[in-house]
């Protein structure tokens, strides 16, 4: 039984791709274990990111996993202006052994090029001479460039390139090669007479595919100082793509309308690593923290917007969403109605009012001992029995949170009441003139009897009036007819009670 070192491949970059120092580059790993198979454990990823320098490496920065982006430093070309610095990783991972046999080690390494190449830094070279210069970049220049010399940079992948921009000084014409310096130029770069340093830049097109050797030739003539090649290279230029999530999903109110807090979570991807997430409550003015769930407590309809950040400092477009939330019910007042007690002759407009705060009012209702009646609209109080009645407002938001305010007030009747009501009856038709006369005639009779304390008389009187009220042809309407009776017998029980 052995154990097999496991093969580390790096899917992305690829070897010799070009970058920015500061640039974040999105990087893919996968690893094949002859006994442990092609699922790694992504944590064992080890990656190193180190600043290549001429023949060795400096390492700068470490991580773990499958997946992400190498960060690269901002700061690498202060090694030294003149100094031949490009990025080298390595990738390694361990396996998980067999029985005694301990855990083997497999690698991978890339080797990724700063867009800004020194001529006199290309990796090999023939027939040309490195000549210091001040006013060179990185202080030097490759003269003696004749028909037949070449450089060559290895290993080179035009992943992301678009084009070149080369410094040269003099006229003639350079030529890029793939693989051989026999090649036939997949471009060219015509350097025009000129002063001085020239940069002429050339968009390139149909570039070599694959990772390869970079040559370049010259008709002579030409001082060579750099080229830079632009494009995004294999840096992250993407930004990452964000969604949104509420919690609860459906609001619990209606409209749309949530009635308590709302969790917002963020979820963002990137093809490098994402750098955070972030919320705004005012429309991108400034932006809070959302790597966690966000709790969104403010009351009203807000928009909200959410954006990623990837490693690369590439920020997504915002996404937008609205969070209406109303945590407050309405408040209802009821005008119009006082305690009373009332005489059942008056009437009472009772108003039913409500303020919402966040949804607005959505209705207003309003009953009276369990039976709706119309805000604003006066209610004759004959048509209640006498006692204690109970009118409620109801008021609803529009999330649907509701709230009642409840008045009570009482009704009584009097010798007043009843000749007022009489005389509306009349008004109304509901009685005639005669009936009327002869009902005021006996309502006036218990009156001066009981203010002159014969309560028996009173009474006497009073039942009287029950008798030609209740007659069905003295009083044609029967609410008003069942009033009067009403009326007349609370006048001989209160004349009755002690
Ligand atoms: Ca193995
Ligand atoms: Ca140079
Ligand atoms: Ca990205
Ligand atoms: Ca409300």
């Amino acid at each position: 039984m052995g154990n097999t070192a496991p093969v580390v491949s790096i899917q992305a970059p690829p070897d010799g791709g070009f970058f920015d120092w500061g640039n974040a580059l999105p990087y893919r790993i996968g690893v094949s274990d002859a006994e442990d198979g092609d699922t790694p454990v992504c944590s064992r990823v080890q990656w190193t990111f180190g600043l290549g320098h001429d023949t060795h490496a400096h390492p700068e920065t470490t991580g773990t996993g499958c997946s992400g982006a190498w960060p690269t430093p901002a700061s690498a070309p202060e090694h030294g202006e003149t100094e031949n610095i490009y990025g080298v990783v390595v990738v390694s991972y361990r396996d998980n052994g067999a029985g005694a046999i301990p855990g083997a080690l497999g690698e991978a390494t890339r080797v990724l090029n700063p867009k800004l190449t020194q001529a006199e830094h290309a990796d090999t070279a023939s027939g040309v001479v490195e000549t210091p210069d001040d006013t060179a970049s990185a202080k030097a220049k490759l003269t003696s460039f004749d028909p037949g010399d070449w450089i060559a940079y290895d290993p080179v992948h035009f992943a992301g390139i678009t084009g070149v921009v080369t410094r040269a000084a003099g006229a003639g014409t350079l030529a890029l090669r793939w693989n051989s310096p026999a090649a036939e130029p997949f471009a060219t770069v015509p350097v025009p007479a000129g002063d001085g340093w020239q940069t002429i830049t050339t968009a390139l097109q149909g570039l070599p595919e694959g990772t390869g050797r970079l040559y370049v030739t010259s008709s002579g003539g030409v001082d060579l100082d750099a080229f830079t090649f632009q494009g995004g290279g294999v840096a992250d230029t993407t930004p990452p793509a964000v969604t949104a999530t509420l919690a609860p999903a459906q609001p619990g109110g209606s409209n749309g309308w949530y009635t308590g807090d709302v969790t917002l979570t963020v979820t963002a991807t990137d093809n490098g690593a994402l750098a955070g997430r972030q919320y705004s409550l005012d429309g991108g003015t400034t932006w809070a923290n959302a790597n966690n769930p966000v709790t969104l407590s403010a009351e009203g309809a807000k928009e909200v917007r959410y954006r990623a950040t990837g490693s690369g400092g590439n920020v997504s477009p915002p996404g937008t969403l609205t969070v209406k939330i109303d945590k407050t019910d309405p408040v209802v007042s009821v005008t119009g109605v006082a305690p009373g007690p009332h005489g059942d002759s008056a009437a009472l407009t009772p108003v039913v009012s409500a303020t919402d705060a966040a949804s607005g009012v959505a209705k207003v209702t309003a009953d009276l001992d369990g039976t709706p009646v119309a805000s604003g609209k006066p209610v004759p109080l004959w048509r209640l029995p006498l006692g204690e009645h109970r009118l409620t407002g109801t008021a609803t938001d529009r999330a649907g949170r509701s709230a009642t305010t409840v008045v009570t007030f009482g009704t009584t009747t009097s010798y007043a009441d009843v000749r007022a009501l009489i005389s509306r009856f009349r008004q109304a038709a509901a009685v005639s003139g005669k009936v009327a006369s002869e009902l005021g005639e006996q309502l006036a009779q218990a009156e001066r009897h009981e203010r002159k304390g014969k309560r028996v008389q009173a009474v006497a009187a009073l039942e009287r009036f029950v008798k030609v009220a209740e007659k069905r042809g003295n009083v044609r309407d029967p609410a008003a007819r069942a009033a009067l009776v009403r009326d007349a017998e609370a006048l001989i029980e209160r004349l009755r009670s002690p």
